[in-house]
């Protein structure tokens, strides 16, 4: 497909996309404090008057170490460090899980992933794992008048049954709070490896139909297994299948041509589609989930990219990414939005070199640590799974330049962004979510008190605390080694010990069996 998709799809005008009219029909506490000239949105104490547009910034695979604010000199990411110097940049931050699907489950629906069964990595044809019409942090937002959209990865699955891409394909994210989404369905190495804009293959030729198989081999062309010598980038692990744009990917795909995606111009394309929204949203409240490719594999940055941090593919992606999040940023100060609009970015899980293609990450590494100084990264127990960047800013109401060391979780976003609209979360729904507001302007210096980090099995934080119940867990930012983590299983001191190189377990088994407890209760709630 050409390098900007041709059709522009603008969300359909929502009945009542005026702030008080779908106040009015939603809220209706709110209208009457309307009608008596009170301000219509009363949020938190601590919210600016007007609501701050929201824009969420979702990075793929990308480390703690791996942005210039938190110490990466090998490389440098200077528009992630604008919102850090603007805003908060929190050092103790995490995603739900240490891998996609079940953080960003947990990001949007306000419930550890655990809770619901089939919320691991899912295969590119995967039904819609998140319940149509149920409570969520977009639909929050909708609810409090907001215009929502999702630009980018998704992978949390699209329609129910057997897919059919060259249909509507349906529940989707507008059946879950997006107004508009224009998606990478699941991930870049996986078939159907087109984009999808409001439930529509774009560029499909209806006479070149797309097909997809997770099982029985469908495309008869030669695969990466058979013709890899053809390839732009090898394997190494999996990712042999279907060949799109010179590249295998997980899965079988056949049609569809005209439609296929080609990487090196995705961040282009979907930043594009993030602008536009923007320009297209800038007379209203809106919330826009950027949940970008980059930095996960494969990695093909645009041209203009190639070489430039002297790391091979996975640093190219990154300075490529760190372009993506400035042309949002310039978007927002050039529409005059910057000042009212809250700003945050941060990762869906740790990172990972040798995540399955030969793009050289680990031999072209030299001193930079993804991780920083936490232990491990994705797929991983220890701290380096979860503990992700994160930065934000919202200039109108958050002083510059803060540095804030709190607990704090992704699940959490969905009851404090709603708690910043206005709109109470229906009692029941997202129940792992706090509203934790206050942590996230930056002004609660703790957090959280209590967090579960979910890496196929589960650990726990309690405030500095880290326990790692007895698994197999990784202990690299690959290849594939696991180690086992012994029982009674292992306690950290993640002040003192932000590596987890001290296994505290013999010396405080209070705090151990206190966790274990925390945990089972957790578990149960
Ligand atoms: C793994 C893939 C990996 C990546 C991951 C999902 C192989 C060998 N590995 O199964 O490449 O796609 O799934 O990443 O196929 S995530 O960030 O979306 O969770
Ligand atoms: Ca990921």
């Amino acid at each position: 497909m050409s390098i900007l998709p041709a059709s522009v799809v603008t969300p359909e005008p929502r009945p009542g996309s005026v702030l008080f009219a779908r106040l009015s029909s939603s809220l209706a506490g709110c209208l009457i404090a309307a009608l008596l000239g009170a301000a219509v949105f009363t949020p938190a104490a601590n919210a600016a008057d007007t609501p701050p547009n929201i824009v969420l910034i979702y990075a793929d695979d990308l480390g703690y170490g791996d942005v210039s604010c938190n110490g990466a000199t090998e490389l440098a990411t200077p528009n992630i460090d604008r919102i850090a110097k603007a805003g908060v940049r929190f050092t103790d931050a995490h995603c739900s899980a240490a891998t996609c699907t079940p953080s960003r489950f947990a990001l949007l629906t306000g419930q550890y992933a655990f809770r619901q069964k089939g919320t691991g990595i899912l295969r590119g044809n995967a039904n819609l794992i998140i319940t149509p019409g149920s409570v969520t942090l977009p639909s929050l937002l909708q609810e409090a008048g907001y215009t929502t959209a999702v630009v980018g990865k998704w992978h949390l699955g699209l329609g129910e049954g057997k897919v059919d891409w060259n249909q509507v394909v349906q529940p989707g994210p507008n059946q879950i709070g997006f107004d508009y989404h224009f998606l990478i369905p699941a991930t870049g190495d996986r078939v159907p490896c087109v984009y999808l804009e409001q439930g529509r293959v774009v560029d499909l030729d209806p006479a070149d139909p797309i097909q997809v198989s997770y099982g029985e081999r469908i495309d008869p062309s030669p695969s990466g297994a058979e013709a890899r010598e053809t390839l732009k980038q090898d394997w190494s692990h999996g990712h042999n299948q279907t060949i799109v744009n010179g590249i295998s990917r997980i899965g079988w795909m056949t049609g569809g041509q005209a439609a296929r995606w080609v990487d090196e111009d995705m961040a282009d394309v979907i930043t594009h589609k993030a602008v536009e929204f923007i320009d297209d949203h800038k007379e209203e409240p809106f919330f826009l989930f950027f949940s970008t490719h980059d930095i996960h594999v494969p990695r093909v940055p645009h041209s203009r990219f190639a070489g430039k941090s002297g790391m091979g593919p996975r640093g190219d992606a990154i300075v490529q990414l760190d372009w993506c999040v400035g042309q949002v940023l310039d978007r927002l100060q050039q529409l005059d939005l910057d000042d009212n609009t809250l700003v945050i970015f941060s990762s869906d899980n740790g990172p990972v070199l040798d995540d399955g293609y030969e793009d050289f990450a680990n031999e072209k590494l030299g001193d930079h640590q993804p991780s920083g100084d936490l232990r491990a990264g994705k797929y991983s127990a220890f701290e380096g799974g979860t503990r992700v960047p994160m930065v934000l800013q919202w200039p109108a109401k958050v002083p510059a330049g803060q540095v804030s060391d709190a607990l704090f979780g992704q699940v959490d976003l969905a009851a404090t962004l709603a708690a910043l609209a206005g709109v109470k979360v229906p009692d029941g729904a997202c129940g792992d979510s706090r509203n934790e507001l206050d942590t996230l302007l930056g002004e609660d210096a703790t957090g959280r008190p209590h967090l579960v980090h979910e890496a196929g099995a589960l650990s726990l934080r309690m405030g500095k605390w880290k326990f790692v119940p007895p698994q197999r867990t990784r202990d690299h930012l690959g290849p594939w080694q696991r180690i086992s983590i012994d029982p009674p299983g292992a306690l950290y001191d993640t002040e003192a010990d932000r590596g987890e190189q001290n296994n505290l377990a013999a010396e405080h088994p209070e705090q151990l069996e206190k966790m274990r407890d925390l945990l089972q209760q957790l578990r149960r709630k």
